[in-house]
């Protein structure tokens, strides 16, 4: 991959959301380590304890390493596994929002206050109501408004909900059936719960329909996140165990949002799950691969890559390897 830049050496550090908050850039990743639990398809050796936070000023500059900011020590409801985090502002607060297992070990999504973009962030006594699933990513629209897209198959749960609640038995759809697909959800004024009903996000494909479960190259996994370009909504995700970052373009944030392409094809690694960031007029990928760590897909490190657009919005795809 040209001119990819690994963004912190001494230690692994995955999903990097990226934000420009008080001038620079903000990283928030989650904490890769060697836990020892053996790999699974539930991903439960992805076994994470708690966050740091990561600035820069510019994106070939030093990146600070701002110490551990939350833990699930300091997390009331916190049972484990601390997943993807996303960080939205809110009149001069900064409000990070987290995946983690309560102590039943159902996914929900949780949020911690800071006065910092760069913490330490305190916890709420207990998840969003309402929440489940993983990867929450916090978009702020121009009016204002934040709405929390979320969700991630697999180990991520979300194939046990229908309709924002737990149906016993529920699985995966079937291949020709409609895929499910991530939630969105507008925030409170306050920032700190729904204030709505989660709502299915829609992918359509070239010709109007819904992308269907069986269409593996395509269809919705895990790693949401929403950036404008140009007036218009921009949603991209991975496609999980065919390794793709994908994007579809709407016209508002709830969607439905149609199918444009691969953003970034295959790393090393199982995973790869990234955002977007425009600063200083140029537009970059965060995301990361498993090559310091020769594969280990449990050890993770965060890149940045300069990303470009073509005239007609479409975004030119990055090659992962
Ligand atoms: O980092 C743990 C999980 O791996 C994330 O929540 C997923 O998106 C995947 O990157």
């Amino acid at each position: 991959m040209k001119n990819a830049r690994y963004l912190y050496p001494s230690d692994f550090m995955a999903d990097p959301s990226a934000h420009v908050f008080e001038g620079k850039i903000y990283i928030y990743p989650s904490h890769d380590w060697e836990s020892g639990i053996a790999e699974n398809d539930n991903g439960d050796h992805f076994n994470m304890k708690d966050y740091h936070v990561f600035s820069m000023e510019d994106i070939g500059g030093e990146v600070t390493d701002h110490g551990q900011v939350l833990s699930i020590a300091d997390i009331p409801w916190g049972g484990r596994q601390l997943w993807d985090s996303d960080v939205a502002h809110k009149d001069g607060k900064y409000y990070m929002y987290f995946s983690l297992k309560d102590k039943t070990d159902i996914f929900r999504l949780g949020v911690a206050v800071s006065d910092t973009p760069y913490g330490p962030f305190v916890p709420q006594d207990n998840p969003i109501k309402g929440s489940y699933s993983i990867d929450p990513c916090a978009f702020e629209d121009e009016d204002g408004t934040h709405y929390l897209y979320f969700g991630g198959i697999w180990g991520g749960q979300l194939q046990f909900y229908r309709d924002n609640k737990i149906v016993p038995g529920s699985n995966l759809p079937h291949f020709h059936e409609q895929a499910l697909s991530a939630k969105v959800v507008r925030l409170t004024e306050d920032m700190l719960e729904f204030d709505e009903e989660p709502r299915e996000l829609l992918i359509l494909d070239e010709n109007g329909n819904p992308l269907t479960q069986g269409d593996t190259e395509r269809r919705f996994f895990e790693a949401s996140w929403m950036h404008k370009y140009k007036g218009k909504y921009y949603f991209s995700y991975s496609t999980g165990d065919t390794h793709l970052l994908c994007y579809a373009i709407g016209d508002n944030p709830y969607g439905p949002f149609t199918y444009q392409g691969v953003i970034l094809t295959p790393v090393v690694g199982w995973t790869t799950h990234h955002s977007f960031v425009e600063y200083n007029g140029k537009w970059y990928l965060f995301h990361h691969d498993a090559v310091p760590s020769n594969g280990k897909t449990w050890l993770r490190s965060m890149k940045v890559v300069e990303l470009y657009y073509n005239e007609d919005g479409t975004i030119k795809t990055i090659a992962g390897q």
